[in-house]
């Protein structure tokens, strides 16, 4: 009989919650065979990334997952066999006591934040919680062996080369965004936080030898795009070009689609969690803006991603790329940092290749959740 999962997910800000979940889910039913129930407190924030979503709808099936409102008040539902409770999210206090009086309890985890602190190997998989005799596990997703491993569906990295490979592919997709780049031009994507450093990085493209094509995704780093350029109300369609630069804003689109940005670019900005894993397995060098968390802790969750990522680069170009991500984050001038990478862009470019395959040899984490449950019972 198939396992039945429940995953929980409370929209907190932005997108990366259901985001994850959103993947995890499909993932889940497409690959593992799995009968999944997905409760969202927001649908709003689901329509972003997948359209079709009936935003009023309290059920509805979206791929073969089960989507269904999670409302303030809790109507009731049976338990499932697994429990997922994204993000450190609360359950309703009714459905646990269904986890509780089941002949057989769940397997109950919280599916957590993704770090490369060294930590997480340690914590991962370890009991947390009791609630009346009901064990929660931790469950950590991760880079290193001995974590939960990265979502990453099946077939992803074939798919990615092959369409890196396709240029007329790749020439339809970004026609069907209007994006038409000039002959010779690089092409950046930006999905970022607000960042006061941005207008030093796109002084220094605007000025550069070699002209950049900067896609931005409709979000939260517009308004100081806006302010660089100098115009109002920038909307998705709006193209500005700044000398070398220019600058071309996107609806935010699927998550398929998104995908298939992030391998039709040069490089990419990237932030928060699930965009930052797909840039890795885009394959291009990246910028991450890392989420931001109080006492500046998140500083230690990007020090230990860097050391850990460029572990395997010459010390001038590790140099670069720690720069320039320290002052990404920082919000600092991005304009140095930028030549230096430059400098070292072959080197940077290989390795990101490097990374995303050997990242791609690990078992990815909708398996080890299954494997997780399948030891367990
Ligand atoms: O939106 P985020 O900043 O989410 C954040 C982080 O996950 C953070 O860790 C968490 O604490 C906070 O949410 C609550 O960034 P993230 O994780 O990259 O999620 C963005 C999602 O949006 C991702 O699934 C990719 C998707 N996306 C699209 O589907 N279409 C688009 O056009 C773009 C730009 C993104």
């Amino acid at each position: 009989m198939k396992a039945r999962w429940d995953i929980f997910c409370s929209v907190v800000d932005n997108y990366g919650d259901i985001g994850v979940t959103w993947r995890l889910a499909r993932q889940l039913v497409a690959e593992q065979g799995c009968e999944v129930r997905l409760w969202v407190d927001d649908l709003r924030a689901f329509e972003r990334m997948c359209p079709q979503i009936d935003v009023q709808a309290a059920q509805q099936w979206q791929e073969g997952v089960d989507v269904r409102h999670w409302p303030a008040e809790w109507a009731g539902a049976p338990s499932a066999d697994v429990v997922i409770a994204a993000f450190a999210c609360q359950l309703p206090p009714g459905y646990m006591d269904t986890m509780a009086e089941r002949e057989r309890a769940p397997l109950w985890m919280n599916l957590d934040y993704l770090s490369a602190e060294d930590w997480v190997v340690g914590c991962h998989r370890l009991p947390s919680v009791k609630y009346k005799g009901v064990q929660k596990y931790f469950f950590f997703p991760g880079f290193r062996p001995g974590t939960g491993g990265l979502l990453r569906e099946a077939g992803l990295l074939e798919q990615r080369q092959a369409f890196q490979q396709d240029a007329v592919a790749q020439r339809q997709f970004l026609q069907s965004l209007g994006v038409f780049p000039a002959d010779g031009a690089r092409l950046f994507s930006l999905f970022a936080y607000e960042n006061a450093g941005l207008a030093s990085w796109l002084d220094v493209l605007a000025t550069d030898g070699r002209a950049t094509h900067l896609l931005v995704p409709e979000g939260r780093i517009l308004g100081d795009v806006q302010r660089w350029l100098g115009a109002e109300g920038l909307t998705a369609g709006d193209v500005h070009r700044r000398d070398a630069l220019t600058v071309q804003v996107l609806p935010f689109v699927r998550q398929e689609q998104y995908d298939h940005l992030l391998w039709c670019c040069d490089f990419n900005a990237v932030r928060g969690e699930d965009s930052f894993v797909r840039a890795q397995w885009a394959g291009r060098p990246l910028l991450w803006h890392i989420y931001r968390q109080d006492e500046d802790i998140h500083l230690d969750k990007l020090d230990a991603f860097l050391a850990l990522y460029t572990a395997a680069l010459s010390p001038a170009a590790k140099a670069a790329l720690v720069a320039l991500w320290q002052a990404w984050n920082t919000e600092d001038d991005m304009a140095q940092p930028w030549k230096m990478l430059l400098e070292h862009w072959p080197e940077v470019s290989l390795h990101a290749q490097t990374w995303c395959l050997e990242q791609g040899l690990q078992a990815d984490l909708a398996t080890a959740l299954v494997q997780f449950y399948e030891s367990w019972i």
